[in-house]
This record gives structure tokens, C-alpha cells and sequence, in this order.
């Protein structure tokens, strides 16, 4: 009997890992691999229409499962689609496996067709980039790819010429699993000293939480009881502590609300929580921790007066019994108020006549998504103002999750992350917030929608428009210009590829088309006409660029909602003299 071929194994080992299906397109030396696909148990093919959206797919299953998911490309050009969801991989951090195979071995180097030399392509954007030169380096390899990607978080990438794919192994399969679940970071006993002594020490203590805050909302608040402090989040942070959290103040960065940048530049002291909030202008630089499991990541945005290597969780746990129950809550109070005052001011400038405004404002749409939406749902949202509506409007649950292209900052992101998301929770509702920019860019997936039945809801905020580069335009002083698209009707589109849809051109039927679409149990797209000019601008800006632009974005969105947020912040405050009473007791 022979030995398996080398895809053959390759695939066995993927297997072992868990990983369930492989999103690509084929193409000659990706054949073999496909190939053994076919005839292998519990691991299929999903076919997408780029390869692009191929990579994006299998990084949303991976943020969203924390498992390892695995995409492939062709090689040549195959392999240069795959590259700008690598990227977005790469920096969420997530595990994602790319199958970049290569032209014959013994052609590399003679500038044969296709040739391009993938070990170099994505140096950047992978934390693992080897050849398989020859069987003999199988299965090794490809264990050792597996466990850079989910060791290192990020993308790790197998180049595999088609010929050494076809041959026969060298090595026995085995059946080792990879280490899929990482262990926990424990901070040492000195830096959790340290910090208590910080702690008890600061009069006024914030907490900024970022998406290292994942699993530690009980530690949060916890910490945030004992020491009154406000808390606040990144964008990315927002799906794991904003939620059942009696001190939040809010966001902060260019699309921030709230009374967050206030609470972390006026306490005593800043505590960063699990983030690498990248927008240093928004950080006092003053008296800082940082709590990280990544020990890179310590003081890259500001200088620090401790570091603290540990998971949040853990490390909370630890210094927790350590610290002392602080008595004054002026500071939390009156962080609390001006929240609540920063929610008022611009839900006032804001809730007249929304109702009926024509064309219909996006943040009308995206506050009843939020209505509509499952208490578990998942929202994949486009790069642009699609961003803007979800760290508004999308009220964490706890169960929900947001995902989106939050540090790459890709385009067309939403769609392709939403096919991987229902293919990972085939029972949850996923809901991609597509720009009409995004959506027509990586038009070719409603495509792939339609053909594997995949049941996602898309909600297109039609725009006509670039409409996050108008804004940026506007800040910049420069004239709007290649900021338009002509009309498009892409429900008809989406209609004419047999998915179910519904164009919305009136605001009394917004959430009835919403309402609609989420009943079918098949793909769906409402596609919704809204207005191209709901940024209302400051007529002129002020001061240095970054600043100008924050200050700029953040008048825009602060003249837009905060749609639940409003009410979170009158509970915490209602409560506040209840808060005072619990503490005491
Ligand atoms: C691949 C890519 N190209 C260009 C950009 C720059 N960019 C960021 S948002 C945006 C506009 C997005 O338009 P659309 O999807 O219609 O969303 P809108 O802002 O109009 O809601 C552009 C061009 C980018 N981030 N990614
Ligand atoms: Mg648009």
C-alpha cells in the first residue's frame, strides 16, 4: 500500500486541528489539495468567488470560535488575492492557516508562469511563512504552522508547490493534535504588589478597557466597585464591558462618545486594560499602568509607571484582595453626570423629526437593527460609516458580537467575515452592515451567498457614496470629489443572484423590511436608500491635523445618536445612590 500523498496528509493533519472547512478557489497546483478534500471525512471545500473574501471568511470564524481556520489560494495570482484578509488576520490577532501553493519546484526561479515567490509576499503580514521544499519536511511542518498561528495569534502561511503536494509522504501522519487552548499569563507577585500599591495610592482611578478585557467583565467591575472608577472602552473593548456596567463613561478615539476621553484624562491615575488603543493624541501621557498579556505591547502609546504582564483576568483576580475599598465617589459621580450630559446634548441635536428625515438617516437604520437584532446576534460591520453606526448603536448584550476589519482598516470586509461567521454558528443570526462601497467591491460573494445557501442577513447602507472619504475630505478642506457613486438598486441585484430582498426608500419601512428579512431562514439583503449627507460638518477646523480630525469626527457623530446608550447612562446614574448603599454595606 502507498504512503498518502502529501496534501493527502497535509489534510489529516488540518483534521486533527479541528479545522472543518477550507475557503478558496482552486486552481492547477491547489488541485491535489482539493483533491484530498474531497475524498476526506468532516472537512470541506467552500468555494468562494476571491480568494480575498476566502482569507476574510477564515478570519472571522477564527476571531469569532478563537480556533484555527484555514483558507488557500492558487498560486501566482491566487495567492495575491488572499493577502489583504491575512492582513486583516494578522492584526486581529486571530489563528488563521493560508495554503499558498506554488508553481512546479524545479520551474522556481526561472520566471515561469505565474511565478511569484510567496515566502517573501507575506513576510509581512504572517507570523509563519515557510516552503515545503520536499515531502520529507511533512508533517512537521504543517504542525509547526498550526502552532505559530494559534501560539503567536495571527496568520501563519504553508507555500506549497503543486508537484510535492502530489508526491507520496515520507513520514508517518501520527496522530499528535495541536495545542489549540493557550494557558493562562499570571503576573508576577511583584508587579501585582506594585500595582495594588498604585491603586490604593491614586485619589481618582480610571480603567480603559481594550478587547484584552474578553472573559474579565466580573474582575472590571469588581475593581471599578472597590475603587469608584469610571470605565471606559475602545472600540474594540466595547463588546466585553459594556454591557450590565453601572460605571461606564463611554468610548474614546475618532469615533468616541461620551465622557470617556474626560474620565481617563483627569483621574490621578489611568489603568489600560488589556488594550493597544493605537490613537496615542487620545491618551493623557500621564500616570499610566498597563495590564497586557502581550509584553510588546507595554508602552508603546504612552510612557508607564508599571507594566503588568498577565492576562486581565487573572491579574485582576490577583491584586483584587489587595486593594483597598476607596470612600470618596465624587470623582465616578461626576464623571458619570458629564456622560450623561455628553448622551443628552446629542441626543437632543439629534431625535428631531428622525422619523420622517429623506433620505433616510443611517443611524434611523442602524438604531432599529439594533431593535431587531437577536440578543445573540452577530454583526460584521464594513470599514467606513458603517463603523461609526455600530460603536453607536449596536448595544452590547454580552452575547452579541462585533466584529469587524478594526485594525486593518479593509474595506468589503463585512460580507465575506459574515460567510465565515454562519458557517461557524450556522444557528445564530449574522448580520453584515455593508457600506454600498464595501458591498461593491467584493460584489462576487453575494454569489457565494446565494450558491451555499448561506443564510446571512446583509442590511446595505446605500449611500451612494464613499461616505467616510466625503467626511475626511470635509475635515481636510478639500472639495468632495470621486466621493459619489450613481444609484444603485442593489436589492434588484441581489434579487437577480436569488437572494431575498427588499429595497428601503422610506423610513416607516425600515423596520418592517429589517423585521422581514431576519424571519427567513435563508439569505437575505435590505438594502437601504439613506443619506449620503448625514454628517453635518463644522464649518471650519481648528488646530493640528490629528486633532483636527478627531475633533471633526467626533462633532459629526456627536450631532448623530447614541441610541440605547442614552438610557444606560440615566440607569447609572438613577442607581448611583444605590451604588452608594451597596458599597457601604
Ligand atoms: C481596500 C480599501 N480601500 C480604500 C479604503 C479607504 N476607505 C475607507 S472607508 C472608505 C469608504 C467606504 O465606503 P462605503 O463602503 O460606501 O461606506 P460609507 O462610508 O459610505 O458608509 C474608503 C474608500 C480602505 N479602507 N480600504
Ligand atoms: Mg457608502
Amino acid at each position: 500500500m502507498r504512503n498518502p500523498t502529501t496534501a493527502e496528509q497535509l489534510i489529516d493533519v488540518l483534521r486533527q486541528a479541528g479545522v472543518k472547512r477550507i475557503y478558496g478557489v482552486i486552481g492547477d497546483s491547489l488541485n491535489p489539495i482539493v483533491d484530498a478534500v474531497r475524498r476526506a471525512e468532516g472537512i470541506e471545500w467552500i468555494l468562494v468567488r476571491n480568494e480575498e473574501a476566502g482569507a476574510f471568511a477564515a478570519a472571522a470564524e477564527a476571531h469569532l470560535t478563537g480556533q484555527l481556520a484555514v483558507c488557500a489560494g492558487s498560486c501566482g495570482p491566487g495567492n495575491t488575492h488572499l493577502i489583504q484578509g491575512l492582513y486583516d488576520a494578522q492584526r486581529s490577532g486571530v489563528p488563521v492557516l493560508a495554503l499558498a501553493s506554488h508553481i512546479p519546484s524545479a520551474q522556481i526561479g526561472t520566471g515561469f508562469f505565474q511565478e511569484t515567490h510567496p515566502e517573501r509576499l507575506f513576510v509581512e503580514c504572517s507570523h509563519y511563512c515557510e516552503l515545503v521544499s520536499q515531502p520529507s519536511q511533512m508533517p512537521r511542518l504543517a504542525r509547526v504552522a498550526i502552532q505559530h498561528a494559534i501560539g503567536r495569534g495571527g496568520v501563519a502561511v504553508l507555500v506549497l508547490p503543486g508537484d510535492v503536494l502530489h508526491r507520496e509522504s515520507e513520514h508517518p501522519t501520527g496522530n499528535y493534535v495541536p495545542l489549540a487552548e493557550k494557558g493562562t499569563v499570571l503576573p508576577p507577585a511583584r508587579q501585582v504588589r506594585e500595582l495594588a500599591e498604585l491603586l490604593n495610592a491614586a485619589n481618582t482611578v480610571t480603567l480603559f478597557c481594550g478587547a484584552g478585557v474578553q472573559g474579565a467583565h466580573v474582575e472590571v467591575m469588581a475593581l471599578a466597585a472597590k475603587l469608584h472608577s469610571p470605565v471606559g472602552h475602545s472600540l474594540r473593548g466595547k463588546e466585553w464591558i459594556q454591557y450590565n456596567n453601572r460605571f461606564d463613561v463611554g468610548m474614546s478615539g475618532l469615533l468616541g462618545y461620551g465622557a470617556c476621553y474626560d474620565a481617563t484624562h483627569q483621574a490621578d491615575l489611568l489603568v489600560l486594560l488589556g488594550t493597544d488603543f493605537p490613537y496615542d493624541a487620545f491618551l493623557p501621557q500621564a500616570r499610566t499602568v498597563q495590564v497586557d498579556h502581550d509584553a510588546t505591547r507595554f508602552g508603546r502609546r504612552t510612557p508607564l509607571e508599571l507594566a503588568v504582564h498577565g492576562d486581565v483576568g487573572a491579574t485582576l483576580r490577583t491584586v483584587l484582595p489587595l486593594v483597598q475599598q476607596k470612600s470618596d465617589r465624587s470623582f465616578l459621580e461626576r464623571m458619570l453626570r458629564e456622560h450623561l450630559k455628553a448622551l443628552e446634548h446629542v441626543v437632543e441635536a439629534y431625535s428631531h423629526n428622525i422619523e420622517h428625515h429623506l433620505p433616510i438617516h443611517p443611524e434611523y437604520v442602524a438604531r432599529m437593527l439594533d431593535e431587531v437584532a437577536a440578543d445573540d446576534a452577530v454583526f460584521t460591520v464594513d470599514t467606513g460609516m458603517c463603523n461609526v453606526w455600530a460603536a453607536r448603536y449596536i448595544t452590547p448584550t454580552g452575547k452579541r458580537r462585533v466584529i469587524g476589519s478594526f485594525l486593518h482598516g479593509s474595506m468589503a470586509n463585512a460580507l465575506p467575515h459574515a460567510i465565515g461567521a454562519q458557517l461557524a454558528y450556522p444557528g445564530r443570526q449574522v448580520i453584515s452592515m455593508s457600506g454600498d462601497g464595501g458591498l461593491g467591491m467584493l460584489f462576487g460573494e453575494l454569489l457565494t451567498v446565494a450558491f451555499h445557501d448561506i443564510p446571512v442577513k446583509i442590511v446595505t447602507f446605500n449611500n451612494s457614496a464613499l461616505g467616510m472619504i466625503k467626511l475626511e475630505m470635509m475635515v481636510d478642506g478639500f472639495p468632495s470629489y470621486q466621493t459619489d457613486f450613481a444609484p444603485v438598486d442593489y436589492a434588484a441585484i441581489a434579487k437577480a443572484a436569488g437572494i431575498f430582498s427588499v429595497r428601503v426608500e422610506q423610513p416607516v419601512d425600515v423596520r418592517a423590511a429589517l423585521t422581514e428579512a431576519f424571519k427567513h431562514r435563508c439569505p437575505a439583503l435590505v438594502d437601504v436608500v439613506t443619506d449620503p449627507n448625514a454628517l453635518s460638518m463644522p464649518p471650519h477646523i481648528t488646530g493640528e491635523q490629528v486633532k483636527g480630525f478627531a475633533l471633526a469626527a467626533s462633532k459629526t457623530v456627536l450631532t448623530g445618536g447614541v441610541g440605547k446608550m442614552l438610557e444606560l447612562a440615566r440607569t447609572n446614574l438613577r442607581n448611583f445612590p444605590v451604588i452608594r448603599v451597596l458599597t457601604q454595606a
